[in-house]
């Protein structure tokens, strides 16, 4: 079934415009069967990117953002078509390790029981959730389960909510297990960023979508405050920054989605380990 990728026309309802844009189908021009997305500035240009997650035999799918509105898939550019034969749900584009650049979490897990009776190596009910790590340049790496969970995990995941649950300034990450109900995933890399919470001056008024931009002395991070993402997750309402080795953070920048009125707010260095900063809109 393909994909709907909707415009709003501001008051005039939403017209589908996914048969133009690239986002209804994959590279191979096929409908896929999605199961969760997320969107992040992935690219780092500041627009919004998304990553679907499909169904078994099929791949998770990178929506790169060209503007006026096409998308192109680039999962192949990005290395995360493997894993074909799992079936995902969940997914976050985060920086889990805190080095600056966005990785990606997918949480897999069969919806059959049966496919055991199959004796198929590839095809199980339990199946390892996946860990890319991002860096400078476009392509995910994929962290071997082991190094990423500590151990080689199989499970049935469906749900996962990313946050910084031990208030250490890291990402960790609860997921839901069919079997097993909540998993908790703490976060071990020692690499805490910032988390900044985003609040509305008044009542009647909300953050959400908001757009933070930390500009550093080389480049500029765009986070969006976007929490119900992944597959039936609501995550962190705190949006994390985490910096380069010896990059520095020059200048803080909120952009509400409701205007184009700027908040600025100069910042020595995101890299200090803090409590998390809480920012109103005014
Ligand atoms: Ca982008
Ligand atoms: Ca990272
Ligand atoms: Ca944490
Ligand atoms: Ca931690």
């Amino acid at each position: 079934m393909k994909n709907l990728h909707l415009q709003n026309r501001a008051g005039a309802g939403f017209e589908s415009i996914g048969d133009w844009s690239g986002g209804s189908v994959n590279a191979e021009g096929r409908h896929e069967s999605g199961m969760g997305v997320a969107a992040a500035d992935f690219d780092g240009d500041g627009d919004l990117d998304l990553f679907t997650t499909n169904f078994a035999a099929e791949t998770n799918t990178y929506y790169q953002n060209l503007g006026a509105q096409q998308l192109a898939d680039r999962t192949a550019a990005v290395g995360i078509d493997r894993h074909r034969e799992e079936l995902a749900w969940a997914v976050s584009a985060a920086d889990f390790d805190g080095d600056g650049h966005l990785d990606l979490f997918v949480a897999n897990g069969q919806i059959y029981p049966q496919v055991a009776e199959l004796e198929d190596p590839l095809d199980t009910y339990r199946q390892a959730p996946r860990l890319f790590r991002g860096g400078p340049g476009p392509r995910l790496v994929e962290v071997p389960t082991a190094a990423a969970f500590g151990e080689e995990i199989r499970m049935s995941l469906r749900g996962a909510a990313v946050g910084d649950l031990d208030l250490d300034g890291d990402l960790d990450i609860l997921a839901i297990d069919h079997r097993r109900g909540v998993v908790a995933f703490e976060n071990r890399s020692a690499a805490p960023g910032l988390l900044v919470d985003l609040r509305s001056a008044g009542p009647g008024r909300s953050p959400l979508h908001s757009q933070l931009l930390v500009a550093t002395d080389r480049r500029r991070l765009h986070r969006t405050l976007l929490p119900h993402q992944g597959y039936q997750s609501s995550h962190d309402w705190r949006l994390h920054f985490a910096l380069e080795p010896g990059e520095r953070s020059r200048r803080l920048e909120i952009r509400p989605p409701e205007s184009v009125a700027k908040a600025l707010l100069g910042l020595e260095d995101l890299h200090r380990p803090s409590t998390p900063l809480t920012l109103v809109i005014p």
